[in-house]
């Protein structure tokens, strides 16, 4: 018993704070119990009787919840270290380089405001950029000539786009992969759709000159290696050419009609929705166009690569068996409410949510509030453009009171749906598309 206590590793002095009881509404009440969000533990025989009486009240579905997975709960512990232009609800994975994720329920705006974008670095951010003096250069093998060109020529001499773009790392989820994989924890909030204004990168590729040979679009930047030595590259990736001639695929200068954030690429960076966002070039100093698939930094062995073929959890893969990432998975999550919330006036409740799926558009959302025994079918918002996430919405009711969990499922245009569990493990952690959960105590008097 107290083993499988403290893997729950629920806070039993949890205080009822009416102060947090955020956009909720009145009926709403906050607890703090701390519980693991992980998919990682198993649950023993017995354990979910200790967990509904940690809970203080029976799990109506229990006899549905998986062994596998662990009632989860809420708790966001934050840092008093300050990003840059961030606001301070973000979750700090690294100070050095930054990396900070953003709590689901903060996810909940359209266009994520720029205070809530994550940040993902991988080096340090250039000092005090002046946009003024900002530089493009492009070139390569399969360029047809080298030109620079600065921010005042490329706003004057292009036609300008705005696009809702959603950008997740790849490694978003990471944290729930077993055996663990190396590098920054991610759990959900490694994803941001916002709008982003530039030109089009095919117009300023089809100004410079693409030859017929050309296979690969690439990009620097000028933040710099955390080593500190200037003549390493932090990090060099790209995209087919394919990709990079897509009308949605932006120089971008301008995030919802504000400059970028420092941390976000100011003042000029490549974005590429739908794909890993480490092709979306920040402090965007330099475009090659390659006539091969480009070799920079984090192109080759393992990074953002996975397995081509399905391996054993934990197994080596050789190199030379990795395949590139490209348009991510279908996925989702719950942005309202917060997770852990207690209903106390009534047993309705609107639950809403963003889906996106990459290249792909997201055909279907359900939700399910018997531990995927039965599925609700959601109202899902059409795109706004290619791959911009969709919002999605749906009212539901608890038969009785106690302790559930909302489960919530996107299906893409080509049928593919989110897994429950962690899908394909890989060496890196990439590509963790399981669907998002929140817990719920349902408390009427
Ligand atoms: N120059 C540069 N570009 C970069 C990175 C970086 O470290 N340096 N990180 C990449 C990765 S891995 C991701 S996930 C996204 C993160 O973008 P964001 O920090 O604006 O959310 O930027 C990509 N572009
Ligand atoms: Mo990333």
């Amino acid at each position: 018993m107290e083993e499988e206590r403290s893997k729950i590793s629920l806070n039993q002095n949890q205080s009822r704070d009416s102060k947090s009881r955020e956009d909720l509404g009145q009926n709403w009440e906050i607890l703090d119990p701390n519980l693991a969000e992980s998919r990682r533990g198993f649950l023993k025989k017995g354990a979910l009787i200790t967990a509904a009486s940690l809970l203080g009240t029976p799990m109506v579905f229990g006899k549905l919840f998986p062994s596998n997975l662990i009632p989860i709960g809420l708790g966001n512990s934050n840092d008093d270290f300050q990003i840059l232009g961030k606001s301070d609800q973000l979750k700090i994975l690294n100070q050095r380089p930054v990396n900070a994720e953003v709590p689901p329920h903060l996810l909940n705006d359209f266009s994520t405001p720029n205070e809530l974008i994550f940040v993902r670095n991988n080096g340090i951010p250039p000092l005090n950029p002046d946009p003024q003096k900002w530089v493009l250069e492009i070139e390569g093998e399969s360029a047809t000539q080298k030109v620079s060109i600065s921010i005042q020529d490329l706003k004057s001499k292009f036609s300008h786009y705005s696009y809702h773009l959603t950008l997740e790392c790849g490694g978003n989820g990471r944290a729930e992969f077993n055996p663990p994989a190396a590098g920054n924890q991610w759990t959900t909030g490694a994803i941001a759709c916002a709008k982003w204004t530039g030109v089009r990168l095919k117009d300023v590729l089809e100004f410079v000159g693409v030859k017929e040979d050309a296979v690969y679009v690439a990009y620097y930047g000028e933040d710099t290696h955390l080593s500190g030595d200037n003549s390493k590259v932090v990090i060099s990736r790209g995209v087919p050419i394919k990709k990079a001639l897509q009308e949605e695929s932006l120089i971008a200068w301008a995030v919802n009609d504000k400059d970028i954030p420092i941390m976000n690429g100011f003042p000029l960076r490549l974005v590429f929705g739908g794909w890993p966002a480490s092709c979306s070039g920040k402090w965007l100093s330099k475009i090659v166009i390659r006539n091969k698939v480009h070799d920079g930094p984090k192109m080759l062995g393992k990074s953002y690569r996975v397995p081509c073929k399905p391996v054993i959890p934990g197994e080596k893969v050789d190199d030379e068996d990795m395949c590139i990432i490209e348009s991510m998975p279908v996925k989702s999550l719950i942005t309202k409410p917060k997770s852990g919330g207690i209903l106390t006036k009534t047993n309705k409740l609107i639950v809403q949510g963003k889906a996106w799926a990459g290249d792909l558009f997201v055909a279907k959302m359900e939700v399910s509030i018997n531990f995927g025994k039965t599925w609700q079918k959601a109202k899902l918002e059409k795109a706004v453009n290619k791959t911009a996430w969709q919002e999605w919405e749906l009212e539901v009711q608890f038969p009785e009171n106690g302790y559930y969990e909302v489960w919530a499922k996107a299906t893409d245009s080509e049928g593919s749906s989110q897994p429950m569990v962690v899908p394909s493990w890989n060496p890196k952690g990439y590509l963790n598309n399981a669907a998002h959960r929140i817990a719920i105590k349902v408390d009427r008097v």
